[in-house]
């Protein structure tokens, strides 16, 4: 019984303890391979894709690039027997996880472009990255515009719905 009182001590100066330490350490999501599908004649949008990364639960809830009006998280989800595309408000990152978005998945959707995006661009975006402690982390990437390829053509035929 003698024991006790310190015991609960010692619970409360862990957490503090703890807390202390991982306050000033500042979560970096990494991104990785980054790349934006160039568009063709007439289209109005198109998707980016890229690995993410956070040593530490986060969750991805803004995505913004100069290039486009609206920038949207969509997944692809079947619908009956459809593939279907929608957006997510925001994209769980679990801890330590890489999280891929990538052609038939996860994808950025860039709609309403302000112009053609054509191969060998570079398209600069912000990521605004939320933890379970509402703290967020802004991380600037630059993306590489690949060329539509044949098989890449199917797996965003879905976009249809997308028109404005
Ligand atoms: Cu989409």
């Amino acid at each position: 019984m003698k024991m006790l009182p310190s015991l609960s001590v010692l619970r409360v100066a862990v957490p503090a303890l703890l807390l202390a330490v991982a306050g000033p350490v500042l979560a970096q999501v990494k991104v990785t391979a980054p790349w934006v599908r160039a568009t063709v004649a007439q289209q109005s949008s198109t998707g980016a894709f890229m690995q993410l990364q956070s040593p530490k639960a986060v969750k991805l809830v803004s995505v913004s690039t100069p290039v486009a009006g609206i920038v949207e998280v969509h997944e692809m989800a079947m619908d009956g027997p459809v593939m279907r595309m929608r957006a997510v408000p925001a994209l769980e990152l679990p801890a330590g996880k890489p999280v891929e978005l990538k052609p038939g998945g996860y994808h950025v959707m860039l709609m309403d472009l302000k112009g053609p995006v054509k191969e060998g661009d570079q398209v600069p975006f912000t990521l605004v990255f939320e933890g379970a402690d509402q703290k967020r982390e802004t991380v600037q990437i630059k993306a590489s515009v690949k060329a539509l390829g044949a098989a890449a053509k199917d797996d965003h035929s879905g976009h249809a719905g997308h028109q404005h």
